[in-house]
């Protein structure tokens, strides 16, 4: 089955947790810190597969969670790193993030790999945070915890060549004889239900086709299956433009070709401007050249007349294609605005004075919170020092902090002594 949209739930292991620990030995009555650091999360990675060209596989697996690191341990252990997640995607998978419909990443070759999000850091234990003056820290970090982010993936399938045309015409057919593909054929409409991809080996040259469903009058708005379908176009280099030149259905085929181009436009004007091959199929059931001629009077174009069935014409249609794809630029990721989800912790801090009490709020001060157990008295001394350093106690005295003044911060409120 074919899908080309999913929704997925990703997270990035949290850290591990630093632990207090002190050294035992025998003789030695009172050993140093020795509380190891907290291991690193996994990261969530994901990785282009050219052996996938569905979003299946995310129809029942939706959540995915990055091992987390371990907490370290005594005798200065640091824990375990969590293993990283790979998830792999078929080529031309785009990364979305959901809330904002931003693109993340455009997964365009076979290997590539990105790191959507990135495992939480370790907590430090105490044997870290030991100085010449503070011999015996009795705290740790705790590990950084990481958000689950809501995904949203998209697959624009990339292909050198897409085969466009009204349904019934031989698009599939064609396909089937230039590559291995086995694609569904046969004589009625919407027989191609799903993007069917094949490699085609040509004079030495090797190039992808998709052949996509029919397109008919007001595919772009949603009639028959083109609009979701034309999607799949939108990255290919050169399209070829398949027509029944028999009309053996009745219809007008210079009509019919018109009706694709604008289809096209409407869909995306982009999509009109991708260079193009005009292909009059099913040639051996014309008679003469008498209806080439009037497409050619009508449009102004000399279509490469072939038969899929017979095959004839075929190889003069592939050598066109090679020279014509070999001149034409090679394909690039799509360019979008960067965009990161922000793990990093601000650093900003804002004061407020309500009635004789200093409140202080922003991430520095949340940042703080996780890493301080404010009973502790040595603790809470080092969250004294970094208020000090990090010029937050300097901002309250511009603000008229004098001591014996209240300060509150994290729902904890103290009195400040100079
Ligand atoms: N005589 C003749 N018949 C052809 C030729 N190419 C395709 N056909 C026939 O046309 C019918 C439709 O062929 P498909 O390849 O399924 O057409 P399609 O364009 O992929 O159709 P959809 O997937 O429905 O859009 C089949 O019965 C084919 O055998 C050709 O060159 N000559
Ligand atoms: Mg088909």
């Amino acid at each position: 089955m074919f899908l080309d949209r999913a929704i997925v739930f990703c997270k990035a292991g949290d850290g591990g947790n630093g632990v207090v620990s002190w050294h035992r030995a025998k003789f030695i009555p009172k050993g140093g810190p020795d509380g190891g650091n907290g291991g690193k999360g996994g990261d969530i990675i994901f990785e282009g597969d050219a052996s996938l060209n569905t979003l299946i596989s995310f129809r029942y697996t939706q959540k995915f969670h990055a091992e987390n690191g371990s907490d370290g341990a005594a005798q200065n252990c640091t824990g375990k790193n969590g293993k990283d997640l790979i998830i792999k995607v078929p080529c031309g998978t785009l990364i979305k993030d959901d809330e904002t419909g931003s693109i993340i990443a455009d997964i365009f070759k076979d290997g590539e790999q990105f790191i959507l999000l990135k495992g939480g850091r370790g907590g430090r234990g105490n044997k870290s945070f030991a100085t010449a003056t503070r011999r015996s820290p009795g705290f740790s970090e705790t590990g950084q915890k990481t958000k689950e982010r809501k995904i949203s993936l998209e697959l624009k399938i990339i292909a050198d060549v897409g085969l466009i045309g009204f349904p019934n015409v031989g698009k599939s057919t064609l396909l089937s004889v230039v590559s291995a593909a086995k694609p569904k054929i046969a004589n009625y409409h919407f027989t191609t239900l799903n993007p069917n991809l094949g490699v085609v080996f040509h004079n030495n040259y090797s190039f992808t086709v998709a052949d996509i469903p029919g397109l008919v009058e007001g595919a772009s708005v949603g009639i028959g299956l083109g609009h979701h379908f034309l999607r799949h176009v939108e990255r290919v280099r050169l399209f070829l433009h398949i027509l029944d030149i028999s009309e053996t259905e009745g219809r007008d085929v210079a009509g019919d070709y018109m009706i694709v181009r604008e289809e096209l436009e409407k869909y995306k004007p982009e999509l009109a401007t991708i260079p193009e091959i005009v292909v009059a199929n099913k040639s051996d059931l014309d008679i003469g050249n008498e209806k080439l001629d009037k497409f050619f009077r009508q449009i102004n174009i000399k279509p490469i007349k072939v038969s899929a069935v017979t095959t004839e014409g075929v190889t003069e249609l592939l050598n066109i294609v090679v020279k014509t794809l070999m001149d034409l630029p090679k394909p690039a990721p799509m360019s979008f605005e960067p965009f990161f989800y922000d793990d990093n912790e601000s650093i900003d801090f804002k004061i407020e004075k309500i009635d004789d009490v200093f409140y202080v709020h922003g991430g520095l001060v949340e940042y703080l919170a996780r890493r301080v157990v404010i009973s502790d008295q040595e603790s809470f001394r080092w969250f004294q020092k970094v208020l000090r350093d990090k010029g937050i106690i300097d901002a309250l005295k511009d603000m008229g902090l004098k001591s014996g003044d209240t300060i509150s911060m994290v729902g904890v409120e103290f009195e400040f002594i100079e």
